[in-house]
Formats: C-alpha cells, structure tokens, sequence
C-alpha cells in the first residue's frame, strides 16, 4: 500500500507537466526486450563437450566466477530465472551455437536444421518468450581467418551455407511463434595490421550475403539485420563489414541494421544514428551494451548514453520499427545478477524515454527557449523516476531494485553455487 501512495505520488508530479505515467507503463509493459542468451555461458555454446569461445578474432570474455551454465538444462534453468526478474514482454536471442543435438547428434554448421532447435522451439512456447536468432560466425575452426568474405571458396561456401541454413531455422521459429524471428549477421572478418585489398574482401562479403538473401522467406516468419564493428582484438586495423559498409549495404538491400554500443568510436553518439537510418533502413535492431574504452561488453546500467537511446527511441516514435536487445558478457561477476541489470536497466531506459513531454520540449525549441528545453532535461533526471519503476516491478510480480541482490543470492546459494 505505502509503494502505491509513492506512485501516486510520482503520477501526480509527471501529470503536473503533462506526462501520463500510466501510458508510459502501458508501452514499457507490452514492448519486448530481446534478450541474448550467451551471457549465461561466456558465449561457448554447446556445440561439443568443453564448448568454448574462441576460434576467431573480434570478441572476447574476461572473468571467471563460478557457476557457469555447463548445459543447455542449467542455461535454461538460469535463463527462466532471469525471466522472474525482468518486468514486461521479453524475447529471447539465441545462437546457432546453442543448437540442441542430444536427439539427431552432431551436426556442424553447414548443416544445421529446424530439428536441432526443436527442443528451443518447445521451450519459448511452454515459457511463452518468442526467438530471436544469430548466425555464428565464430569459435570453429574454420573462423580462424574470413568467413564470408574469405577468398577461399570452400571456407566461403561452408559459411554461406551456414547462413542460409540460420535463415530456415530462424523462419521456422517465426512460423511458430507467430511473430517474425529477427535472424542478424555479425563477422569478424579484418585484419590486425594494415590490408593490401580492402577493396577486394568488401566486395566479396557483398556478393556472399547477396547469395544468403537470394532465398525468400516470408516477412512474417524472419527479418534479416546486418551488424557492423568499427574494430576487434585482432582485426584492429581492418573491419569487412564497417559501418559504412553495412550502411550501404543496407540501405541498398532494404535491410534492417543492427546498430551495437559497442561497436562504435567511443565517442560516437549512438542515439544519434536513430532517427538518420530510419530515413533509410526499414527497422533497427538494437545490441544494447556497454564498451569501456572498447568493445568490452561490459553489463549494460542506466548511463547517459542508455538513457539517450531511451529517449530517442520515443522521440522518433517509430517504437515498432525498433527492436530492443542486449548483447553483453560479463564473466567476472554472478551472471544471473549481469543479466538482469542489462535487461533492467534496458527497461529503465526506454521508461525514461517514455516519461517526457516531447512536445513542450519541441514547443521550447521552436520558440529558441534553449535555456527552457535544457532545464526541462534536467527536471526529467530528478522526478521520482524511480518509484514509477519500482511500481512496475512489483504490478510485473518481479523484485525491485533493492529486493534484486537478495533474489539473486538465494539463486546462486541454492543453485549456481553448486556447480562444480
Ligand atoms: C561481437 C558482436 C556480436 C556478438 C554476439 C555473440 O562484437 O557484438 O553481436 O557479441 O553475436
Ligand atoms: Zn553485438
């Protein structure tokens, strides 16, 4: 009852200047966040026994707590856990390298189908979470140079294939789940020092992935994104598929793109690529992180820059046509907690879009009230921002900030904790 006097209270303070909290939480409750699923397993996949990261250059995992997924059971033990602490509609991401073969046996991954992720396919419909899905280009061993921008033929044919195969997998889970599956494409293609033919591996990841799309699936089951990289460990000096190129590619393909935090100068404006691709991709996807000084992948909170994406997600108001997912891997702390701060804190952000009055602060601008449309930013970081929230959670059924520490401790004491 006192949790629900501070949400009147904090509704009465929005209403004062023309923000409807309740619409707010409507929008925030019914818009998914996908939700990666390789922050349960330091992105190693279970592929074989021992299933690891590795293989490949651009992406790397630090730490080492205990209590790591070491099956597919425990990763969706710990995943549905995760669930009963993130409030709203959720999705899930998932990685070609999290197939299941405990049925058909191994298959490698230019020959992977349907079946091997029917027991995905059971589990998003008895937790009622739909799929996402990535290629993976990655930790194989045939990823320890290009993949499909490759000069070799037979390398860029097995990971065209590959593609093409995670393209039927992903359509199959969108006709199932009645609602499309977003498939998206990252390579770690580059080179550590300066290239002879930049030109040259551009113009064959180009024709590779005209070669993926060529096959037709419906719109309704798979959207196609593509996801750029400025560099990687190892690829420091050359990156394929740079933003530019993928911007083009894009834009020439009516592509979704997948814009990474990450991914980016670190000075580089994230938010501020919305509202221009949009003129000219048809959706976004979103790998909501949070580089330190690069692509770190560290668990992604409620900064400046998260609370920019909010904000401009609204402001475009084209929220359907944006898609909202993590990509982070932290393996240095509790990774239930990472994932539940990252998703959260995603959540946060699109509610401290949601709860402004966008069209006093335009108002502002046009009259070139600047000193007005700066304060009116300021009053949105001090209302009680945090009681809306909180009264999301506990009407979501889900802990609080301040209950999570404690939900998350009982979990690794009973479960996680327990893993050799
Ligand atoms: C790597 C990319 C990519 C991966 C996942 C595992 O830099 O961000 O999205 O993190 O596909
Ligand atoms: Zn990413």
């Amino acid at each position: 009852m006192i949790k629900n006097d501070f949400y009147e209270h904090a509704r009465e303070k929005y209403a004062e200047i023309g923000i409807d909290t309740d619409a707010a939480l409507k929008t925030l409750r019914a818009t998914p966040v996908s939700m990666h699923c390789w922050q349960g397993d330091d992105v190693g996949g279970f592929e074989h026994e021992g299933s690891a990261l590795g293989g490949g250059n651009g992406i790397q995992v630090t730490g080492n707590y205990p209590g790591k997924a070491r099956t597919l059971a425990e990763l969706r033990e710990d995943i549905e856990k995760v669930f009963t602490l993130v409030p709203g509609a959720n999705r899930l991401n998932l990685h070609a390298s999290y197939a299941d073969f405990s049925e058909t046996g191994f298959a490698d991954r230019d020959s992977l189908e349907p079946k091997h992720f029917a027991s995905w396919i059971d589990w998003s419909k008895r937790n009622n979470i739909p799929l996402d899905f990535n290629s993976t280009f990655f930790s194989h061993p045939k990823a320890g140079g290009m993949t499909l921008s490759s000069k070799d033929k037979g390398i860029r044919d097995f990971w065209i294939e590959h593609a093409k195969r995670c393209r039927e997998i992903g359509a199959a889970f969108g006709k199932e789940q009645g609602s499309a599956c977003i498939h998206n494409i990252w390579i770690a293609d580059g080179m550590k020092d300066i290239p002879a033919d930049r030109n040259g591996y551009r113009k064959i990841l180009e024709s590779s992935l005209d070669e993926i799309l060529s096959v037709n699936h419906p719109a309704d089951f798979i959207k196609d994104c593509v996801e750029s990289k400025v560099f990687g460990i190892g690829t420091e000096s050359y990156v394929v598929g740079s933003h530019e190129f993928y911007m083009g590619y894009a834009t020439s393909r009516n592509l979704m793109l997948t814009l990474d935090m990450g991914h980016f100068h670190p000075t580089e404006n994230v938010a501020d690529k919305i509202s221009s691709m949009l003129m000219f991709v048809p959706e976004i996807m979103f790998h909501l992180s949070r580089g330190v000084r690069w692509d770190s992948d560290h668990v992604t909170i409620l900064n400046d820059d998260m609370r920019q994406i909010g904000e401009e997600v609204v402001r475009t108001g084209k929220l359907d046509k944006i898609h909202l997912g993590t990509d982070f891997f932290d393996g240095s702390i509790n990774r239930i907690g990472a994932w539940a701060i990252g998703t959260r804190a995603t959540k946060k952000a699109l509610l401290f879009g949601l709860l402004q009055n966008n069209k006093k602060l335009v108002e502002y601008e046009e009259d070139g009230n600047y000193f007005a449309r700066l304060a009116m930013n300021e009053l949105y970081k001090t209302l009680p921002f945090g009681d809306v929230w909180e009264h999301f959670c506990i009407s979501e059924g889900v802990p609080t900030d301040a209950q999570l520490i404690n939900a998350v401790a009982d979990y690794e004491k009973n479960v996680t904790s327990k893993r050799a």
